[in-house]
């Protein structure tokens, strides 16, 4: 099986029960109890939500993202505790620096979730080793544990750490995609939701395994260059590289036409569809944005994004018109155009509109999109 063209190792980190962890440090009379981190329960009569919770906790069914009401159904004697997320944000921090202190590059991915490049220890054993390093140093300094995956991509890293989660080091080698991978739900796949696995299931794909035999091109006729993206990552490829920066946060929409569109009208109307959906998520958010960028690729797969920058704002119409002005260089009616994109970056979160857990929970469900190539 082909899995990856460049031999590289690469790690990924993500802490145990993170916001949870941090208050049982603070704490240490709570350790052994179930602990919630969210809104106030308010006696099971609290709107909002989990944001995370202990082990414990979870053996009673609680979850991430569940109505703190529901969570009080399940274990009023749990302690229930508020997002304290300067805390989090602190010890996050000193993490992320003994990451960077034994990894050459270290992206951070979330507020407890890092991935690592560690091609350059040159093999698994040694890799290994750097990692359980980073696992010792975050326990005897920071008093708190991580989970750590290594693979040949992210992809595969990251599902390596959810493998043993809490406490542990997990590797998956690239002949091992197949036995640690294979058998593992189409969920655990990065853009793969409900919805997405509901689909699936629906053509008879329920493993990733399944999902790995499955006819290419039959995936994309059901769902588009998804279908692509998933097969690729059925058979354990994924070149995204480990990039020092964290990535600003996007929101972006795009859509292959059925057929290639050589029409400028239809080519307007769908850039203002798209930026109707762009600007929803946006508001929906409580997003400003700054620089709006179009992508267009043509029949012949040539892609070029264009973008531009414009003073904060979070109007609508300011969205459609960058997008349309910046498509018009590429309306030469030379070449048709298979597929169109509208982004917007350089986000600007305007606080005060939600609290700390909400932003939380959605920049996480966000984090968790599949990445486009914009
Ligand atoms: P996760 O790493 O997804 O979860 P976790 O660290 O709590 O637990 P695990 O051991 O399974 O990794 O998220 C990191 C933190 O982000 C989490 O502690 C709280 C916050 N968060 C939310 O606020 N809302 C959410 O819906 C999720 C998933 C996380
Ligand atoms: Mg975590
Ligand atoms: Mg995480």
């Amino acid at each position: 099986m082909a899995v990856q063209q460049a031999d590289r190792i690469i790690m990924h980190l993500d802490m145990d029960y993170f916001f949870a962890a941090v208050e049982e440090r603070r704490k240490p009379e709570l350790k052994g109890r179930p602990v919630v981190v969210g809104a106030d329960p308010k006696e099971g009569r609290g709107r909002g939500v989990v944001s995370t919770c202990n082990y414990e906790a979870r053996k009673f069914g609680i979850r991430s993202g569940m109505p703190i009401s529901r969570a009080w159904q399940l274990c009023p004697e749990a302690a229930y505790l508020p997002v304290d997320f300067t805390m989090y944000r602190d010890a996050s921090e000193e993490i992320m620096n003994i990451a960077r202190k034994h990894a050459r590059k270290v992206e951070q991915v979330s507020i407890d979730e890092a991935y690592m490049d560690a091609t350059d220890m040159g093999d698994y054993d040694k890799a290994l080793r750097l990692a359980e390093r980073i696992r010792q140093e975050i326990k005897n300094s920071q008093n708190l544990t991580c989970s750590i995956g290594i693979g040949p991509n992210k992809l595969v890293a990251k599902i390596a750490t959810d493998l043993k989660k809490p406490d542990a080091i997990t590797t998956i080698k690239p002949d091992e995609v197949r036995q640690k991978v294979w058998p593992l739900s189409v969920g655990k796949l990065l853009g793969v939701g409900k919805k997405t696995a509901g689909r699936l299931r629906e053509m008879g794909i329920r493993t990733i395994g399944d999902l790995a035999a499955s006819d290419v091109s039959m995936l994309m006729a059901e769902l588009g260059t998804m279908g692509y993206e998933f097969h690729q990552m059925a058979n354990g490829m994924d070149e995204r590289p480990v990039e020092e920066y964290w990535e600003p946060k996007s929101i972006s929409r795009e859509v292959t036409f059925e057929k290639d569109v050589n029409d400028s009208n239809m080519l307007t109307e769908m850039l203002e569809q798209l930026s109707k959906e762009v600007h929803k998520e946006a508001i929906d958010s409580s997003y400003s944005f700054r620089t709006i960028t179009l992508k267009i690729r043509f029949s012949d797969f040539e892609t070029h994004t264009k973008s531009r920058t414009v003073n904060i704002t979070n109007s609508y119409e300011l969205m459609a018109e960058t997008a349309k002005e910046l498509s018009k260089p590429f309306l030469t009616g030379r070449k048709a155009i298979r597929l169109v994109g509208v982004k917007a970056s350089n986000l600007v979160y305007n606080y005060g509109q939600k609290s700390v857990g909400e932003f939380m929970a959605q920049t996480h469900k966000e984090s968790s999109h599949i990445p486009d190539n914009f």
